[in-house]
């Protein structure tokens, strides 16, 4: 059995049909991954990944990806980057082709050129208008975008598995529309976005990505699942420790999910609603998650 999870309601379907379509063409685990997000990086319509997402304060889109193979611990990562998609194909070069995690801004560009990936402009009619309408004080999206006709954020992150018990994460995002310039959130951050570990299974977060990230929200979920908590009991955990310990963490949604080696899978939310989608060999399902309190 391969299971695909990924988070939100517009992007997630978007994601988890691609990956399947790969898969049923053979594709291995994480190239389904990549091209489940790389799908809804180069989708306008989405808002907070990729082409067409709301820019920082200075009007230029930067994006964040990162990839995580629970086989080795093996990690990419890309932070800050302007005019390329898919940058979780970046993420995924880093990984493969360099010694390095992380590569960040105009360097980690110049590190995608030299891989042949074609500087663009990222910004649409659509985001223009937006960033117009934010700088004069009335913008509708907040800085996780969160209105009736789009239900929720847009950020994609996505676990996978590969029965019996291979493992990746993987996460790509615009950050928090209105950032200042060089913000860089948990999205791309191995540990706080996302984690993997063939050994236990896999988490991932999406929301407020500065408190995911003090939270080290991945990586702690992964460790509750090493301790023998479900993925559900684990994410319950993150979660309720967040809105224990974090003041901000029920300002705006903050979200973990994840999966064990043997399928079982989970998630929790600090504020709202979260849609969480699920693929199971092309059965695909989505299941809600409402706030936990105290
Ligand atoms: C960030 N975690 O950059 C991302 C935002 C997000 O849906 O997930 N939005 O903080």
């Amino acid at each position: 059995m391969t299971t695909f999870l990924a988070t939100w309601r517009e992007p997630g379907k978007t994601a988890v049909e691609t990956a399947w379509k790969h898969r049923q063409q053979g594709a291995d685990l994480m190239t389904c991954i990549e091209m489940g997000l790389a799908e809804c990086e180069l989708d306008p319509d989405f808002l907070a990944i990729g082409l067409g997402s709301l820019p920082n304060s200075d009007g230029e889109i930067e994006l964040d990806a990162s990839i995580m193979d629970g086989a080795d611990l093996s990690a990419g990562a890309v932070c800050s980057v302007q005019n390329i998609c898919p940058v979780i194909s970046v993420a995924r070069k880093v990984l493969e082709d360099t010694p390095h995690v992380m590569l960040a801004g105009d360097q980690a560009k110049r590190f995608a050129i030299e891989k042949g990936f074609e500087p663009r402009n990222l910004m649409t009619a659509e985001s223009i208008k937006h960033l117009e309408e934010w700088k004069a004080g009335n913008a509708p999206y907040k800085y996780i975008h969160v209105t009736e006709e789009h239900l929720h954020g847009d950020t994609v992150t996505m676990l996978g598995l590969e029965e019996p018990g291979h493992l990746i994460a993987a996460s790509a995002t615009s950050g928090l529309a209105w950032k200042l310039p060089g913000r860089v959130g948990d999205s791309p951050i191995i540990g706080a976005g996302i984690y993997a570990d063939d050994e236990t299974g896999a988490a991932g977060a999406t929301g407020l990505g500065e408190e995911l990230w003090k939270a080290c929200a991945s990586f702690r979920t992964v460790e509750a699942m090493k301790r023998g908590l479900s993925p559900q009991e684990a994410c319950e955990e993150t979660i309720l420790h967040m809105i224990r310990r974090q003041p901000g963490a029920t300002e705006h949604a903050c979200v973990v999910f994840a999966m064990n080696k043997a399928g079982e899978y989970g998630a929790a939310t600090t504020q709202g609603v979260f849609h969480l989608w699920i693929c199971q060999d092309g059965v695909i399902t989505v299941k809600e998650y409402s706030e936990l309190s105290l």
